[in-house]
């Protein structure tokens, strides 16, 4: 389980990017991206091959994890045909998980690669443990191992957030903002409207709250956030200004820790030792593009 964290970056750093939305001036629901497939060139040899490509060298899926927030790999592949031609991948999956598509075919100049991102599901009831996901064509199967693991059973790197239970004070209508997503294990703005950070649905309202559950007490004592920080949307324009951390101990939720002014993407609140079993931010006031509360990661150590 050591390498969630890495295997979790890997599967971030090349997940594929939909259209990202920029914040309209009213809270208006948008539809999700029609298109979820991403065509690049490269160039070919020529040999005919179709080689499946994977975005991680290992998946993790977690046993209830909150349906919003399946476990994703980027997966692609790439054409080194002579000329463009429909190309076909076949992926299976060992029983009882399920993979949100079972074949990829996209037409291919030669030398492009079509990427999308692929989620993986462990049904109620499946065993921890090993699996694998494999990607197919008629020239190569490329493996990726599958590990099914419990929450507590997860290697979580001494964050006590990660993949754990959260409730957020409202959700965009647009499902590309999920509230879970604050404790994926990705840090990154670059999947901004992919899936991978909380953008609350109430424009210009405050506060907004959002707590995540540690799954018992836990002796805590900072907590990391991550706002939205990228080049397209900077935390000086897009990124949370004023919060409060608290901490929920013996059923009382005590405020921790304050920041106002940041204009940073990421923001480490240290405070004393507390023992608490939940964690909540309390949104203030964002940085004035249209403003709604932006989250992409929360830690807490
Ligand atoms: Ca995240």
């Amino acid at each position: 389980m050591r390498h969630l964290t890495a295997a979790l970056a890997a599967a971030a750093l090349t997940l594929t990017t939909a259209a990202a939305w920029d914040p309209a001036p009213a809270p208006t629901p948008e539809p999700p991206p029609a298109v979820l497939m991403k065509v690049k060139p490269g160039s070919a040899k020529g040999s005919g091959k179709l080689t499946p490509v994977a975005g991680a060298d290992r998946i993790v899926a977690l046993l209830g994890a909150d349906p919003s927030c399946p476990a994703r790999v980027d997966i692609g592949l790439r054409s080194d045909a002579k000329k463009a031609r429909y190309a076909t991948m076949d992926m299976e999956i060992d029983r009882p998980l399920t993979a949100s598509r079972t074949m990829l075919t996209s037409y291919l100049p030669p030398g492009y690669e079509v990427r999308t991102k692929l989620l993986v599901t462990p049904p109620p009831g499946t065993a921890e443990g090993s699996y694998e996901l494999r990607l197919r064509t008629p020239s190569q199967t490329v493996k990726v191992p599958v590990e099914v693991v419990s929450v507590d059973s997860l290697d979580n790197g001494g964050n006590h957030a990660l993949r754990r239970p959260v409730t957020a004070s409202s959700q965009h209508a647009n499902a590309n903002y999920p509230a879970c997503s604050i404790v994926d294990g990705d840090r990154s703005s670059s999947g901004w409207a992919g899936g991978n950070g909380w953008n609350d649905a109430t424009s210009r309202s405050w506060p907004d709250t959002v707590a995540v559950e540690l799954g018992g007490a836990r002796q805590i004592s900072r907590v990391d956030l991550y706002t939205l920080d990228s080049e397209r949307y900077p935390a000086a324009r897009y990124g949370l200004r004023d919060w409060d951390v608290q901490a929920r101990v013996a059923g009382q939720w005590q405020t921790v820790a304050q920041v106002r002014g940041n204009i940073a993407g990421a923001v480490q609140s240290g405070f004393a030792a507390v023992t608490a079993d939940a964690v909540r931010i309390v949104a203030l006031a964002s940085n004035g593009a249209n403003d709604y509360t932006r989250i992409v990661e929360v830690e807490v150590r």
